[in-house]
């Protein structure tokens, strides 16, 4: 067969890049073509402020790796994190920057929510976990902060679907992207219009819901020229991230569980129908729309986030540490110094983050963490913990019990937390590939142009192309004591 050369344009926490991947018939090799850093740009007006995506200037990174790619390449898929959209007006252009999650215009909307609608018949119909950073709660914050602006929209639409439009002139609402909003009927796969109604928020804004892998359009003819590329084919993926990496979890068995570990640690495991009852509420676990219909079941985690922005202030403070290097002082530190509840809200929005570590280990009475190796090493024991937590209580809902962990994403690069990872949950942790979202992003757009069957193929296909690397489980006694007590002390303030 011919090569098949297709990009991912893939936008991620800390940078976005264009990879290119070449497709043999056997393996896909990847290529990173275009990087750039995706920070958010906030905007002082009078008195308040705004955090929002560059995307001007992420259109322009975009445009670069395409140009960069040059004329030799079949297709492209883009890819963001959940939740956050664009406005466009009557005439579809973009009406405003679209907003970051991490804006805190969204804070306490979950309070004012539930006096409109009841939180049980919100998760009955869309089972989502409760987060603030939500679309359903930005969006009702827009309509309350920035009432004319919103009135004037006249479409929304998710950033990968933004980029698509962009650059196709076709618009659309994928499923994965969409499934974020905690505005579908997670059952029905559309638009519930009874939240929609409750909310007060109008159906006409969004497009009808598209499933992952099919063709949108092609590259529009401006842009062809402006960039000399002769017909490049912009194909619907998963948008969401974490469903492309879903997509290229390299597992052979049904029933498993998965670790995607970047910003944000996703762990779940994957289902056929959405699994929504009291338990799964309870838990706060959350159903999210993937490829092929399927479900994932999962619990959204703070990841790799808590030790970004520690790395951001030690910089801001002149000491510029690699990851690597605060992967070696965690590893020459002392174990259990402090323990985290990392879904404390405190963790969630940007600043000094060393400083609110040791504020929350002072309120709870235990060993404040001086040095960034201490600091580090604190956050991956937690967040080895959360996970056990998450398991436990997959395990409780699914009443299944796995027989591994994969885990994929950048958080593989760093041993001592898949290490401790395997640790806290007693069971092996099966690492690969780093490059899940690309690799899941890719392989949609070969099943789209039906290079290749399904997932299942796909799957098997990136287990001949990537090097996987196993964790056995150690020092299970110490840790199922530790998780005992930061289950019952630490754990606990995530209520309060
Ligand atoms: C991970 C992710 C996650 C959450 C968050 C906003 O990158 O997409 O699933 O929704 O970002």
């Amino acid at each position: 067969m011919a090569e098949k050369h297709m990009l991912a344009a893939d936008f991620g926490g800390s940078s976005g890049r264009v990879v290119k991947g070449n497709f043999d018939g056997n393996r896909i090799s990847l290529e990173e073509i275009h990087r750039f850093a995706n920070e958010p740009v906030t905007l002082w007006g009078k008195e308040t402020s705004v955090m929002c995506w560059d995307f001007l200037r992420l259109f322009c990174e975009l445009k670069k790796g395409i140009l960069k790619a040059g004329g030799n390449t079949d297709s492209i898929g883009i890819d963001t994190w959940g939740v956050d959209y664009g406005l466009l007006d009557q005439s579809g252009q973009l009406l405003t920057n679209p907003i970051h999650y991490r804006d805190l215009r969204t804070s306490g909307m979950r309070r004012e929510a539930t006096a409109q609608i009841e939180e049980s018949f919100l998760y009955e119909i869309t089972g989502s976990q409760f987060m603030e950073i939500n679309t359903f709660y930005q969006l009702l914050a827009e309509k309350k902060i920035r009432k004319d602006l919103f009135g004037m929209a006249g479409q929304v639409l998710f950033l990968p679907d933004l980029f698509g439009y962009f650059l196709s002139g076709e618009r659309t609402a994928e499923y994965s992207i969409a499934s974020t909003s905690q505005l579908l009927d997670a059952r029905g796969k559309s638009w519930s219009e009874e939240i929609l109604k409750a909310a007060g928020i109008s159906r006409r804004l969004f497009p009808d819901i598209s499933m992952p892998g099919i063709p949108l359009g092609m590259l529009r003819r401006e842009l062809s020229q402006e960039l000399g590329v002769k017909s490049l084919k912009v194909i619907t993926v998963a948008g969401h991230d974490t469903q492309s990496a879903m997509a290229a979890i390299p597992a052979e068995e049904e029933d498993f569980l998965f670790l995607s570990c970047g910003t944000w640690s996703l762990f779940g495991t994957e289902l056929k129908e959405p699994l929504i009852n009291e338990k799964a509420f309870s838990y706060g676990m959350t159903n999210e729309g993937g490829c092929e219909n399927k479900i994932s079941f999962l619990k959204n985690i703070v990841g790799l986030w808590m030790i970004q922005e520690s790395r951001r202030q030690w910089m801001r403070e002149g000491q510029a540490y690699s990851f690597g290097e605060l992967e070696d002082m965690a590893k020459s530190a002392k174990p259990f110094c402090c323990l985290l509840d990392p879904d404390a809200p405190i963790f969630l929005p940007e600043g000094n983050m060393p400083k609110r570590i040791q504020r929350f280990c002072q309120e709870s009475g235990q060993n404040i963490p001086e040095t960034p190796g201490a600091i580090v090493r604190g956050i991956d024991e937690s967040l080895a913990l959360c996970y056990r937590n998450a398991m436990e209580e997959i395990q409780d809902c699914t009443q299944k019990k796995y027989r591994a962990i994969y885990m994929v994403g950048g958080g593989i690069q760093s041993n001592l937390l898949c290490q401790m990872t395997a640790n806290a949950c007693k069971v092996p942790v099966i690492t690969g590939p780093q490059e899940a979202t690309v690799y899941g992003n890719l392989g949609m757009q070969l099943i789209a142009e039906q290079e290749v069957k399904d997932v299942k193929e796909l799957r098997g296909l990136i287990r001949t192309s990537e090097d996987l690397k196993r964790y056995e489980p150690s020092d299970t006694e110490v840790w199922d004591e530790i998780y005992e007590i930061w289950k019952h002390t630490v754990k606990v303030r995530e209520d309060n």
